[in-house]
């Protein structure tokens, strides 16, 4: 058989889990992930290899009407990450009722390769579930129906079987050791922001950013500042919290994680600051790094 190669764009609607499903996929984590809507910003790019393929996924953010500048960035990347595709893996939450919307949503993309994810099975039985793949079995422009767990990784070489059905034939795009197109510093700020998407509640967490301000390799310590951005003073005293907690809560969580990214002991010091409506700002926008980066 020849050598497979290609481009997979990861598209579907906020949630359903399409980061947690790149991860899985390349065994590493390049996109962060949590349980509320519009946590990924930007188009990540993870590379899965192995003997006789090399897949190249595109993880998008989730699709949603633009409210500001921010939304109007996020919903550019995923069109251009669904131009030039080989396949569209289409994420669907199976563990959630199946509305009509969704089928619309479905039906729109008929000029492309689109293979239908089915994710969060974990959650249901096969009772539950059976009854909702049938009404995907009438859509003529699904080329395949997948059932997984993302979350635990349940199905997905059969995914990937199937993926490289659908791929040409070509080269490597990527060196082998080279899993996502983002510096670890990207990561480093990304999990940051993702604990304080964790323990940050209401309008708080989706006004924040995070940008690194030191990142020093010592021989046996990583030092690494970073500023986390909020658009209110009000939001900065809930993000600090009594007595400094949540931000040690947050800066906890986030060390233990990048800890495993540098792959050794870290120093991480954080600080909160506010920049007013950042999220309406183009330059705020680019200099905290939501550029636009076409492959
Ligand atoms: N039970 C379960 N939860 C999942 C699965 N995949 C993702 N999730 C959860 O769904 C939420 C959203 O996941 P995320 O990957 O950020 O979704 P995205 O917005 O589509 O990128 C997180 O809380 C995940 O832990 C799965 O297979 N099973
Ligand atoms: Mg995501």
């Amino acid at each position: 058989m020849s050598f497979k190669s290609g481009f997979v764009a990861i598209l579907g609607e906020p949630n359903v889990g399409k980061s947690t499903l790149i991860n899985t996929l390349i065994k590493e984590k390049v996109a962060i992930v949590s349980p509320k809507p519009q946590t990924t910003r930007d188009k990540i790019i993870g590379v899965y290899n192995d003997n006789d393929s090399q897949i190249v996924f595109i993880d998008t953010p989730g699709m949603h009407t633009s409210k500001n500048k921010l939304d109007e960035f996020m919903s550019k990347s995923i069109d251009s990450a669904k131009r030039g595709v080989d396949v569209i893996l289409l994420v669907i939450d199976g563990s959630r009722k199946i509305t009509s919307k969704d089928i619309e949503i479905i039906k729109a993309y008929d000029k492309q390769k689109v293979i239908l994810v089915v994710n969060k099975i974990d959650l249901s039985t096969f009772e539950d579930l059976y009854p909702k793949l049938e009404q995907f079995n009438d859509l003529k422009n699904i080329v395949d129906i997948v059932p997984l767990s993302a979350k635990r990784g349940d199905n997905i070489q059969v995914l990937i079987d199937i993926i490289k059905k659908y791929l040409p034939s070509g080269v490597k795009y990527f060196d082998s050791d080279v899993y996502t197109d983002k510096s670890v510093r990207y990561i480093v700020k990304e999990i940051v922001r993702e604990k304080a998407l964790w323990y940050l509640q209401d309008e708080v967490p989706h006004g924040i950013a995070v940008e690194i301000v030191e990142f020093t390799e010592g021989e046996n310590l990583t030092t690494i500042a970073a500023d986390i951005i909020c658009e209110k003073q009000s939001h900065k005293s809930i993000i600090i919290g009594k007595d400094g907690g949540m931000l040690k809560k947050i800066g906890m969580a986030a060390r233990e994680d990048i800890e495993k990214v540098v792959e050794g002991k870290v120093m991480l010091k954080l600080f909160v600051k506010v920049r007013e409506d950042w999220r309406d700002n183009n330059k705020y926008i680019k200099d905290l790094g939501y550029e636009q980066n076409d492959l």
